[in-house]
């Protein structure tokens, strides 16, 4: 059931080779949600379709007693299979419109923005924005070059959408884009890799909560 508005305030990305393992990203999720992470999404750009659905359902078990939602990059497939609360799409991925037609109006549905051009073309359906990269960022390679702030708080302006930040996001950095209207922070290595995840998550929470 689509939860609305979502709370994207710390949404976390998970990332495969950051965590380690399929265990330890599970660990890792848990670890967050139960220190204030508002979403999780699953992203694992080179699995099979198999260890998607495996991790996918031990996620979902494992963030339903927090009230976490669960969001999966991309295999929509994967999303309806575990019945996830949603789907994030990039720009390259199955369009929003076809997205939509195929989870229905309750899922979640994210889209990833990275400048005007893809945000003055943003079709109906979504429920919010992911825009970044924000900061220079070593864990996608492929990224879009980075916005910088004065970039990023001209999109969140323009966007009628709830806006999440992603992209090199970490508890000292992540004021100013909240001050510039982010809903919230996505971060991937802020806590996947951690040392100590679940102090990361708390770090990240006490910054964002000190806003409120
Ligand atoms: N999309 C845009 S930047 C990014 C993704 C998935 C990676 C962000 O990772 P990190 O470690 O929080 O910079
Ligand atoms: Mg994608």
């Amino acid at each position: 059931m689509k939860q609305n508005p979502i709370d994207l305030s710390l949404y976390l990305v998970l990332d495969p080779e950051l965590c380690g393992s399929p265990a330890e990203m599970v660990r890792t999720a848990r670890l967050a949600a139960e220190n204030g992470a508002t979403v999780v999404q699953l992203r694992a750009p080179g699995w099979k379709k198999r260890q998607w659905l495996a991790t996918a359902i031990e996620l979902k078990a494992t963030l339903a007693p927090f009230g976490v939602p669960l969001i999966i990059n991309d295999h929509i497939d994967v999303a309806l299979a575990v019945d996830a609360d949603g789907v994030h799409v990039g720009q390259a991925d199955l369009p929003v419109a076809e997205t939509r037609r195929l989870i229905g109006p309750n899922k979640i549905l994210g889209l990833s923005v990275s400048n005007a051009a893809e945000l003055a073309a943003v079709p109906p359906g979504v429920d919010y924005l992911g825009i970044g990269p924000i900061y220079p960022t070593g864990t996608k390679p492929d990224a879009a070059a980075a916005t910088g702030l004065p970039l990023f708080s001209q999109l969140v302006g323009a966007s009628p959408w709830p806006v999440v930040a992603i992209g090199g996001i970490r508890a000292d950095n992540c004021m100013p884009l909240l001050a510039a209207g982010a809903r919230g922070v996505a971060v991937v290595s802020a806590i996947c890799g951690q040392p100590d995840p679940a102090a990361a998550t708390a770090l990240l929470v006490a910054q964002i909560r000190s806003r409120r």
